[in-house]
């Protein structure tokens, strides 16, 4: 009996191949995921055909055993190969079944409301001043936010004990090595004049920081420097750019003054204001009842500044400017207090437009 079994162990997996081999076919044309897995269970299963012939090797003579077992061993091979590929088709089967039962169509609008981003307004109106100043012929410079004290200042005409640096309160990285945070765009001027020879257009936007916070000052902003150096130019040319550029971004109506004042860095200065637009100049709160907010400095770049930079004082002349951007953001969008720039509240960044 024993004998008989063993001897025919080889036949009956070869026999079990063919049948196995059958049923794949009848379940491959079925496309389904079920039988595949009922075919599984009858040829791999605890009481499946291959695991019973598996344990009647046990009753196989040592001289038979190494080629029954062998032969058992490539059916149960064979059977498993060709089972797994079937469940990976049998996914392919499902997914196609489900696209069928509900086709989609790619065609049809979103109804959900997807929330649109929008241009931060300081970046409104800095392209708006950069398009400005391009039109009129200025290039646009770059400069370091993190900077010496020799351009930030020394080179500026306020050396170390100058009073004039209690102006702007500093932030600084390194003190003992000079470095700081620029407290003004008009570093800008000393790496660009130091770079470059006249005659000069330079129009230079970038973030300034300053130990400064109240509805009108926060302690980073923005600032766009501009500079002409050439043979000849003078305060008119100075006013002239600025009032075409004012005129361009805040509309003919836009009243604009400049007042005498004092930057180590020209000689003469003055500071322009702009009427304020909250009150169309009777004084509120916002430009704490003057009826003007300051939106920069300017003026007829110094000749120790010249100096500085080795230009000959005898041969050129330029006139420079600084403006904060975020103050000029302030009035165009007409927003009260300076700070509700940076505190990244979506309801209030979603008014501005997407694009310019
Ligand atoms: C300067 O920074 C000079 N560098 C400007 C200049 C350039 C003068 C070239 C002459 C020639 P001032 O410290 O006034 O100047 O700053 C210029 C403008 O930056 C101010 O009028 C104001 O509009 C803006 N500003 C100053 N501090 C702050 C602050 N903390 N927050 C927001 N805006 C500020």
């Amino acid at each position: 009996m024993t004998d008989s079994l063993t001897q025919a162990l080889p036949a009956r997996a070869a026999a079990l191949a063919a049948d196995f081999d059958r049923e794949l076919a009848a379940v491959e044309a079925s496309r389904s995921g079920d039988r595949v897995e009922e075919l599984r269970v009858a040829f791999l299963g605890r009481k499946g055909k291959v695991t019973a012939l598996l344990e009647d090797l046990r009753n196989c003579s040592k001289e038979e055993r190494p080629a029954a077992g062998r032969a058992i061993n490539e059916l149960k091979q064979h059977v498993e190969a060709r089972v797994s590929a079937l469940k990976e088709k049998a996914q392919e089967w499902e997914l196609g079944a489900r696209l069928n039962a509900e086709p989609l169509d790619i065609s049809l609008p979103v109804t959900a409301s997807v929330p649109r981003g929008s241009l931060h307004p300081v970046t409104l109106i800095r392209r708006e001043l950069l398009n400005e100043f391009r039109r009129l012929g200025f290039t646009v410079y770059d400069g370091p936010e993190i900077d010496y004290d020799f351009y930030n200042f020394s080179a500026l005409n306020m050396p170390s004990d100058h009073p004039a640096r209690d102006m702007q309160d500093t932030f600084y990285v390194r003190e003992q090595e000079h470095l700081l945070l620029r407290t003004h765009t008009s570093n800008i001027q000393i790496h660009c004049m130091l770079n470059e020879r006249p005659p000069l257009r330079i129009v230079a936007p970038g973030r300034v920081f300053r130990v400064d916070s109240d509805p009108t000052h926060t302690p980073m902003f923005h600032q766009i420097e501009a500079f002409v150096v050439d043979r000849g130019i003078t305060f008119a040319h100075m006013k002239g750019v600025i009032d075409a550029f004012m005129k361009a971004v805040f509309g003919s109506s836009m009243k604009t003054r400049l007042r005498p004042s004092f930057f180590p860095f020209v000689e003469p200065g003055a500071e322009l204001d702009l009427q304020c637009v909250h009150c169309q100049g009777k004084g509120c709160r916002l430009c704490k009842h003057t009826g003007w907010l300051e939106v920069g400095g300017c003026g007829m770049i110094h000749p120790n500044v010249f100096e500085a930079v080795e230009y000959d004082s005898e041969v050129y002349s330029g006139f420079a400017f600084g403006f904060g951007i975020d103050r000029m953001a302030m009035l165009k969008y007409k927003l009260d207090d300076l700070r509700q720039l940076f505190e990244g509240s979506h309801s209030f960044l979603g008014h501005f437009p997407l694009f310019t």
